[in-house]
Formats: C-alpha cells, sequence, structure tokens
C-alpha cells in the first residue's frame, strides 16, 4: 500500500491504493508511519518524496473502510496523528508530490511537506465539514499559517474544491508543472535537497515549526541553540570552506 523506492538518497514513497484514490485506511496509516520511521533512523536517507499513485493524492479518510462498525474517532485519530508527529518530527526535508486530488486528511499529509509541488490537474479541498467532521491531521494546525486565518476560515467553512493554480497563488503549493513531469521535477528538488547540509536542513524545519508557539525572546535563544549545533557540524566547515575557495560545497549531511 506504500511503495518505497531509493534513489540517490531519496527516499520516493507513494501512496498506493489507486483504484480507491488512495483513501487512507488504519492498515496504509501505519505502514507510512513505519516508513517515515525507517526513514528517519536511516543515515542513506537524506530526503524523502511523498506521492500517490494513480488519479489522485489522497482522498483522505476510505469513508468505506469502516461499515457498521465505526470507531471512536478520537481513538482511530491517533494512528493518523503518529504519522503527522513523524513528519513533523523527520530531521530530513520532505518534497511532497500532488499528483491529483488531495481532499481532507489527504490534503494535510499534503501540506506537511517542505516543499510541495502540484500536477496542474491536481485540486485541493478540506472535505470535512462537508461530512459534518472538524480538520484534522494537523490542518487546523497548518493551514492558517500557510494561507493566514481568513483564507483557512474559508477553506475550512465552505470546502471549496481549489484548482492547482489557485493553490498556488495561495501559497498551498510552491510551484505548478504538467502532470506528465511532476515526478521528475519533485525528484529533482529532492535529490537537490538529499545533496546539502541535512542537520541544518533538520534543524531549520524545527525552528520554522516550533517558533509559532514561542515568544520572541525564546525564539531567539532556540536559534542562538541551534546554530550552535549547526556551526558544529562539517557540513558548516565545508560550507565555509567551499566558499572560500570558490567551489560548490560536498555536503555529506552530518
Ligand atoms: C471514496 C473516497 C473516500 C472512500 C472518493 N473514501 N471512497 C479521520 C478520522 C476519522 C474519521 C474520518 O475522517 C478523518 C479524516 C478525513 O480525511 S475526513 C474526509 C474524508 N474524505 C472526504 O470526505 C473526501 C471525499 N471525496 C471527495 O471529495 C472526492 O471524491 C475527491 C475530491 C477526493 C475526488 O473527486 P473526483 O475526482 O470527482 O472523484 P469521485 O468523487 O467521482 O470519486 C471516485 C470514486 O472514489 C467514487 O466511488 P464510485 O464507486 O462512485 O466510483 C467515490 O465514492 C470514491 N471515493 N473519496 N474518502
Amino acid at each position: 500500500m506504500v511503495l518505497k523506492e531509493r534513489q540517490e538518497g531519496v527516499l520516493i514513497l507513494t501512496l498506493n491504493r489507486p483504484e480507491k484514490l488512495n483513501a487512507l485506511t488504519g492498515a496504509l496509516l501505519d505502514e507510512l508511519y513505519q516508513a517515515l520511521r525507517e526513514a528517519q533512523e536511516d543515515p542513506g536517507v537524506r530526503a524523502l518524496l511523498l506521492t500517490g499513485a494513480g488519479r489522485a493524492f489522497s482522498a483522505g479518510q476510505d469513508l468505506g473502510e469502516f461499515g457498521e462498525q465505526k470507531p471512536d474517532y478520537e481513538a482511530h485519530l491517533r494512528r493518523y496523528n503518529r504519522v503527522v508527529e513523524a513528519m513533523s518530527a523527520l530531521e530530513k526535508p520532505l518534497v511532497v508530490a500532488v499528483n491529483g486530488a488531495a481532499a481532507g486528511a489527504g490534503m494535510s499529509l499534503a501540506l506537511w511537506g517542505d516543499y510541495r509541488l502540484a500536477a496542474q490537474e491536481a485540486t485541493f479541498t478540506t472535505a470535512f465539514v462537508r461530512i459534518g467532521l472538524v480538520p484534522d491531521s494537523g490542518m487546523s494546525f497548518l493551514l492558517p499559517r500557510l494561507v493566514g486565518l481568513a483564507k483557512a476560515q474559508e477553506l475550512l467553512l465552505l470546502s471549496p474544491r481549489l484548482s492547482a493554480a489557485e493553490a498556488l497563488a495561495l501559497g498551498l503549493v510552491h510551484r505548478v508543472v504538467p502532470g506528465e513531469r511532476l515526478l521528475e521535477e519533485a525528484l529533482a528538488v529532492a535529490k537537490e535537497l538529499a545533496q546539502g547540509p541535512t542537520r541544518a536542513y533538520a534543524l531549520t524545519r524545527k525552528l520554522l515549526l516550533e517558533t509559532y508557539r514561542l515568544s520572541l525572546t525564546e525564539a531567539l535563544s532556540l536559534e542562538a541553540i541551534l546554530q550552535g549545533e549547526a556551526g558544529r557540524t562539517q557540513d558548516h566547515e565545508e560550507g565555509v570552506r567551499a566558499f572560500r575557495e570558490k567551489r560548490p560545497p560536498r555536503f555529506v549531511g552530518r
């Protein structure tokens, strides 16, 4: 259900239930969680790329999963939340290639990418209120931070279906490309990131998420602590050396 492929330091994860628009089931979420954990632990993986197989990225929760035996959603969301926690805690950059529809928690997962590309035919809809639910999988945290409160109110309360161009204009994605070029473009970004200073990326990711809940004084202090850490990496030394020698740096990810 989650395909894994390695290419030059990039782990490509593909949600693979194309016949169900990659709708999310507990089993798929558990596989995704395991794949993220393994990627985190594997020093050979220096960037991740998440995409979907077939015509959708992900339709969100598989609404057919539960039948008559609907579980308590609060409990079920633990399986989502550990995926989201794993994505947010990743110490490597995550590129997301939105190949088609991204709805509900499927859209939430897409937004956790540090760099998000969309195919021209991709669409985005929060979907939650359409079935009488509230945003989850970090959508209420991330969406207002990405697009501002006013747009988040609109997207969450009215749930319009946005085109890739509209998503780009709002800052939901960073780039839109023709569908047939999506994977190649996303892979090029992921490979570039996989050659980069992995620790600095990890710490930058952490700062961008943490500082939201900090005061300026606390944010400055966290920046200083993490700059201390970045300053002790081999990659920092190499970066400065390469700058002095007027050549491209060769980062090793430590
Ligand atoms: C689906 C689904 C789907 C099953 C399309 N499931 N079959 C967390 C925890 C606990 C509880 C619940 O929720 C959550 C988080 C969530 O994610 S809630 C939100 C769940 N997702 C949705 O409500 C999205 C529903 N789907 C859509 O809005 C559209 O189908 C999208 C925008 C994804 C795609 O639209 P189209 O490309 O126009 O395709 P379609 O609507 O014609 O769907 C194609 C088929 O896929 C269709 O089945 P059929 O047998 O008629 O061909 C749909 O029923 C099925 N499908 N989403 N989530």
